[in-house]
């Protein structure tokens, strides 16, 4: 047996003992399978809302008012999800760039009729009867280092989510689950050794004055991202909540902050195979102890569907004075190599000092090889740009 299902099955049943004493499952929007009719209403002025704002999201694209009535009184199986769970951060947040999370795993199949084509939208063709390829990471030495004189690129950095299964997400996420969450992975995660040997550290108790440097150096997650909050992500914070790093915060797992985890490989300077090899030497580490979500078509399960299949992001930190100084020619290239362009404290944030935050787009329909490869294929191509540009 191994430990995740012996943790599992002892934290089971102090589970059962405890969890009538605890919050109950996030707020039910349903009682005996039907929606609240208050739920209903809630989610009927805000698709209103939304469908008459000026919003570029993929949520508004997508959720047509026919999709909208299919699926407005649905509920997953299980977790008994609804529609609002799903859409609830886009309909908040008309600035959203795509606006839906799955509340748990059921709800890519209940509300298939809305992911599946902003899933094909996002991961540019990956099409509802298409299927994610097996996990195939190749190794860090397929990749040269991108910037071996050190001239553009500042650090850079490989992560991926992983989800443990039999778990829901955030929005549908008891308190106890969260502390549950916790002990399954911290437990994993102080059994790894050599270069990946470290100490996990809650949230929780956690000195203000080291999370903030922790964030300030961009190895800790920033706190009161709207769009989480509106989508559930926030509730019972900094419950379950934690950081683990080796001492020399190159490998770093991020736990139950948007995804149950976030595995991440990260150093200075541009040698992105040796990157690559250690976050892949860690996901490998951690698949030795703990189930994780995967789903026969979507590849690897998480809260946002821009996060499923390989769910590899690998970004540099860059400075391109030439290519910045006009960012459309910039988003332009960007988008004819497949990357996203973010600042320098990643999402929703702003470049500062020059410095972007850049990655692959896709992360779906593509082998963890490929797509580490479509990143630094449009890197090399960005570089190679800004040394033509004056
Ligand atoms: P995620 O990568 O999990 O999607 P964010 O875009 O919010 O999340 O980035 C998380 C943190 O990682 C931010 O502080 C960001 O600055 C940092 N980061 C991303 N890429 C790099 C990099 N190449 N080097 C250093 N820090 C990075
Ligand atoms: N802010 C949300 C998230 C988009 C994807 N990023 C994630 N999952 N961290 C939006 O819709 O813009």
């Amino acid at each position: 047996m191994s430990l995740h299902t012996k943790s599992r099955f002892g934290l089971k049943i102090l589970g059962i003992c405890t969890r009538r004493l605890l919050n109950y499952r996030y707020a039910s929007q349903c009682s005996g399978g039907e929606i609240d009719s208050e739920v209903l209403n809630e989610m009927e002025d805000g698709y209103k809302r939304l469908a008459a704002s000026d919003s570029k999201s993929l949520l508004k694209k997508h959720l047509t008012q026919e999709i909208f009535d299919k699926l407005k009184s649905k509920t997953t199986p299980h977790f008994k999800s609804t529609l609002l769970h799903c859409i609830n951060s886009g309909l908040c947040n008309h600035d959203s760039g795509v606006g839906v999370y799955a509340p748990d795993p059921e709800a890519y199949t209940v509300f298939a009729d809305l992911f599946d084509p902003l899933i094909e939208d996002y991961h540019k063709g990956f099409c509802k009867t298409a299927k994610h390829p097996e996990a195939s990471y190749g190794q860090g030495s397929d990749f040269e280092n991108l910037d071996p004189e050190g001239k553009y690129i500042v650090s850079t950095r490989v992560r991926c989510g992983r989800s443990i299964k039999g778990f829901p997400f955030n929005p549908c996420l008891t308190e106890f689950e969260y502390h549950e969450l916790q002990c399954l992975i911290s437990s994993a995660l102080n059994n790894l050794c050599g270069e990946h040997k470290g100490k996990f550290y809650p949230l929780t108790g956690m000195d203000p004055a080291v999370q903030k440097q922790l964030i300030d150096d961009h190895f800790l997650f920033k706190e009161g991202d709207r769009f989480l909050a509106a989508a559930g992500a926030s509730r019972f914070w900094p419950t379950g909540r934690g950081i683990f790093h080796n001492e020399a915060k190159t490998f770093l797992v991020w736990c139950n902050e948007e995804d149950h985890m976030r595995i991440i490989s990260m150093e200075k300077g541009g040698d992105l195979g040796k990157v690559y090899d250690r976050m892949i030497a860690g996901v490998e580490a951690l698949a030795e102890q703990l189930d994780f979500s995967r789903d026969e078509r979507l590849g690897n399960l998480t809260f946002c569907p821009t996060n499923l299949g390989t769910s590899i992001r690998a970004s540099v930190h860059i400075k391109l004075p030439n290519l910045t100084k006009n960012p459309k020619d910039l988003q332009k290239l960007a988008d004819e190599y497949n990357l996203q362009v973010r600042g320098t404290h990643g999402e929703h944030s702003e470049a500062k000092g020059g410095v972007h935050d850049i990655s692959n787009l896709r992360r779906m329909g593509l082998t963890e090889q490929e797509t580490i490869k479509e990143m630094h294929d449009g890197i090399r191509a960005l570089i190679a740009a800004e040394g033509k540009t004056k």
